[in-house]
């Protein structure tokens, strides 16, 4: 009988069509918690520490219009410059312990930066 056949088609589709429903419908709750994480990592993920004569983190990518923040966490002060042939120059003034320094990079490229005290102190960031 070719009707039940069909009938029997129909109606296991609309049986995949819910669990596939369910299946989505879960997924999308368990991911909310997921989601949560990632807006505490954007925030964060524009700033650079500096300490113990590093940058931390040492390489850091973000997008074209993003302003990049770094922090003197040590004693000592420190300037930040960026190298020669980075597709935009930029150089912070003596920061002091706890002074911030911030630049805003509107061009994509691969920014390579020092410290012109401690010139063994060497970070990249990276514009998408
Ligand atoms: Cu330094």
């Amino acid at each position: 009988m070719p009707s039940d056949s069909r009938w029997i088609f129909y109606s296991g589709c609309t049986a995949l069509l819910v669990l596939a429903c369910v299946i989505a419908g879960c997924a999308s709750y368990q991911s909310t918690p997921a989601t949560a994480a990632p807006p505490a990592a954007t925030s964060g993920g524009n700033t650079i520490a500096i300490k113990n004569f590093a940058f931390d983190p040492a390489s850091l990518t973000v997008k074209a219009g993003t302003t990049v923040t770094w922090t003197n966490q040590d004693s000592v002060p420190h300037i930040i410059a960026s190298d020669t042939g980075s597709p935009a120059a930029f150089s912070s003034s003596s920061l002091s312990t706890g002074a911030s320094y911030s630049f805003t990079f509107t061009q994509a490229g691969t920014y390579a930066y020092h410290c012109t005290i401690h010139p063994s102190m060497k970070g990249t960031i990276i514009v998408q």
